[in-house]
């Protein structure tokens, strides 16, 4: 009869190393869940797009050409800059008139345009020079 008692002095001290390593199992597990969540950071290739995202876009001019001939911005004012890779003078100038600036070779320019609805643009200079400023 005596036998037993060891036995169960041992399953009490087995159950009790069996809780205590449940608890520090637990203690783990919340220490190591409170410190991620530093991933929100991560995701930044939304503003890596054309043009009217953060309402500025540039168009180089260079062999009587714009590049790009096209540009799609918000409705509203848009900062545009102008660079003029060409030898020979350009401008930018909106189709409904409101914009209208020269550009000398080797030059840049920053103008607003303020449009609500699809306009064209050109270099009065030379009129195969064209471009479209499409409002999304
Ligand atoms: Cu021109």
């Amino acid at each position: 009869m005596k036998v037993r008692q060891p036995r169960g002095v041992l399953v009490a001290v087995l159950s009790l190393a069996l809780i205590t390593a449940a608890c520090s199992k637990s203690n783990n597990g919340g220490a190591s869940t409170g410190s991620t969540g530093s991933s929100g950071s991560t995701g930044s290739t939304g503003s890596t797009g054309s043009a009217g995202g953060s309402g500025s876009a540039s168009i180089s001019i260079k062999n009587f050409a714009f590049n790009p001939n096209a540009l799609t911005v918000s409705s509203g004012s848009t900062d545009i800059t102008i660079i003029n890779n060409d030898t020979h003078l350009h401008t930018f100038t909106l189709d409904d008139g409101s914009v209208n600036v020269s550009i000398p070779p080797g030059q840049t320019k920053t103008v607003t345009v303020d449009i609500t609805q699809t306009t064209g643009w050109h270099c009065t200079i030379h009129p195969t020079m064209t471009g479209t400023l499409t409002v999304a």
